[in-house]
């Protein structure tokens, strides 16, 4: 059958022989695709009959149906009519890698930080039961990583099971984050999957739900009985059940006639019901059942046969955090390591490999990972968080008031900082500084290359009562870059003669604002670029000497909105200093995925782009 002109109408109509069929035509059409884009191919390769059988019990858009976090949303937007764009996944103009509102009425959330989808499906289902229109259902598909994130147990605290409403929780079981999920949760679904009785159960329950009719309540009664025997028998201790929910599993999620008729049945039931999913991440695709570290989480560029990147990759701010964290580790016995579930994108899975009882994974949880970082720190250890910049934003509370009103000394290691590129709006980094800006005692490094960013992380693990961060972009680490002098704290990168434009380069922005100076140069503008190292707070030499200049420009790799210029524009004022001061950075604005490259061109973040705009700013 052609993907490409795929309809949900055509779906419904399919034998099990052809669903079979259609499953197997996904799988190759996502290794094909997938692999010359890069995305999450494991985790959508998993959930291939999962999403076939939610589409046909379920009447999409009319019922909605959400997937956290979102990044294994490929199936659903293949069955609901978008192959045809596949060729741009993640690309320029092309569709997201996660759901998306403009794409399609199917997708009716923009996620992408995970464990969100439960709080979204009890507040459409309750609107929906509120405003009468009780013929539509909700269906969240969660996965056990995501399951581990705070807000999901929130979401199941408030989705008050007697209430009249039609939700259905679909947990994807598949024993995986990026590595395996651990903690409680994993082990309570454990215990429910892996039990002796499992197989038995499973071909028992399978038999009885192959045989049974489905017509309503009546038959929902009669096999949740079923399963709450199996439940006890696995699970004595009855966790979804004693929260209230109905729990309907484990079934074997690759079968699309079982998970038809238990997601009929959930469906029926008319109050939140769990269905307990158990899958394969990677599922039929061989390299990615042979990685044993991620299961082919997310890949880059591919080659769809063996798996291997087509690119050899550079040496990685990443690898060099890596390396360094684990030197330290080695020299002070302190340094605890916390991830949250990603051990392996953040570099830690180095430092884990030589101290793994220093080294926690605290799943999904970053809020979980600061507060318990600060007590960490009270009960005399250095903890080093590494995250993505992103997902720092939702652990800002517990950054302000359990870390540095508690004057803890915990250090943050802000991977992929700056404009990322291809995951869109969410997964920019892009909002830490401003964040970390407000934070009274934050000390915020930003290293230009890989030299300072191991000094700049020796810094922040040796500062015991405050906050520090260190953050760095996404990729491969330039060359280093060394400064023409240092002065008080500060490196001059380029000194233009009697210059009259200072350039304040933040972090990575360094090799940019080089080029930007010599462009100039032969422009005949001559610029002094400085790179401050520490940007919060900022250095009062730096503020010091901008008094030698007439124009000064801040370039930074966030938003302008409350940025380093905002600081730098502060302390100007704060100090009678007068120049005029100008910013180079991200407008205030969700910004689409895209090349970063592309998205810097259309920022005017480029060299010739700056110099035309300094050029502007000083006639
Ligand atoms: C708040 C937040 N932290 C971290 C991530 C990075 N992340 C993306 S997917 C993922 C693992 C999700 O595991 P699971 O929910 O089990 O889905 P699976 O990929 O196994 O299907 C993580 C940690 C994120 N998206 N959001």
């Amino acid at each position: 059958m052609d993907l490409n002109t795929f309809s949900l109408g055509v779906l419904h109509e399919m034998s099990p022989a052809q669903l079979k069929e259609l499953a197997a035509q996904i799988r190759v059409f996502l290794i094909d695709k997938v692999s010359k884009t890069g995305g999450h191919l494991g985790p959508n390769l998993g959930v291939v009959e999962l999403s076939i059988a939610v589409h046909r019990v379920f009447d999409s858009p009319k019922d909605i149906i959400l997937f956290d976090t979102g990044h294994q949303s490929y199936v659903h937007k293949i069955l609901t009519g978008r192959a045809d764009q596949f060729d741009l996944l993640r690309q320029r103009n092309g569709i997201s890698g996660y759901p998306n509102r403009r794409e399609s009425a199917h997708d009716v959330i923009e996620n992408s930080h995970a464990s969100t989808a439960l709080s979204w499906a009890d507040g459409i289902s309750r609107g929906f039961s509120l405003s009468g229109q009780s013929d539509r259902h909700v269906v969240a598909v969660v996965g056990d990583g995501a399951l581990t994130g705070g807000m999901s147990w929130e979401a199941l605290n408030n989705l008050s099971p007697e209430s009249e409403r039609n939700l259905v929780i679909v947990v994807n079981d598949n024993e995986r984050s990026y590595s395996p999920t651990i903690g409680g949760l994993a082990t309570y679904l454990t215990t429910l999957r892996a039990s002796r009785e499992y197989e038995r159960i499973l071909g028992r329950g399978k038999r009885m739900l192959h045989n049974t009719p489905v017509v309503g309540k009546y038959i929902y009664g009669t096999l949740h009985g079923l399963k709450k025997g199996i439940k006890d028998m696995v699970a004595p201790q009855g966790m979804f059940e004693d929260l209230g929910f109905k729990y309907l599993g484990p079934i074997d999620g690759h079968d699309i006639a079982a998970m038809e008729k238990t997601l009929l049945m959930a469906k029926e039931f008319g109050a939140p019901v769990i269905v307990h999913a158990i899958t394969e991440k990677g599922r039929g695709y061989t390299p990615a059942i042979e990685d044993m570290a991620e299961k082919f989480h997310a890949v880059g560029i591919v080659d769809p046969v063996t798996g291997k990147p087509l690119k050899a990759s550079a040496p990685s701010w990443t690898n060099t955090f890596s390396d360094e964290i684990t030197a330290i580790g080695r020299e002070n016995s302190k340094i605890v390591a916390i991830t949250a579930a990603m051990l392996g994108p953040t570099g830690l899975d180095k430092f884990a490999q030589s101290f793994p009882e220093r080294t926690i994974d605290v799943g999904i949880a970053e809020q979980h990972a600061v507060t318990s970082a600060a007590g960490l720190a009270y009960a005399g250890m250095h903890p080093v968080i590494a995250i993505y910049s992103t997902f720092l934003n939702r652990a800002f509370d517990q950054l302000l008031l359990d870390v540095a009103l508690h004057n803890a000394g915990v250090t943050f290691v802000l991977d992929r900082a700056g404009i990322t590129g291809d995951d869109g709006p969410s997964h920019h980094g892009i909002w830490d500084l401003a964040l970390t800006g407000i934070v009274p005692n934050m000390h915020v490094g930003a290293p230009r290359d890989g030299a300072r960013l191991k000094e700049i992380l020796r810094e922040c693990v040796a500062i015991e009562n405050a906050p520090s961060m260190v953050r760095f972009p996404k990729g491969a680490v330039p060359t280093d870059i060394s400064a023409v002098e240092r002065v008080d704290g500060i490196d001059i990168l380029h000194r233009g003669l009697a210059a009259q434009v200072l350039v304040i380069s933040v972090g990575a922005m360094a090799g940019m604002a080089i080029e930007v100076a010599q462009l100039a140069k032969a422009q005949s503008i001559e610029i002094t670029v400085i790179d401050p190292l520490w940007v919060k707070p900022i250095s009062p030499a730096v503020i010091a000497l901008c008094a030698n200049y007439s124009t000064v420009v801040v370039m930074e790799d966030g938003i302008k909105h409350a940025g380093i210029a905002s600081t730098v524009s502060e302390a100007l004022r704060n100090t009678g200093t007068n120049c005029s001061l100008h910013s180079i950075g991200v407008p205030l604005e969700f910004i689409e995925h895209s090349k970063r490259a592309e998205i810097l061109e259309d920022l005017e973040i480029t060299p010739a782009a700056i110099v035309q705009q300094i050029s502007g700013w000083i006639s």
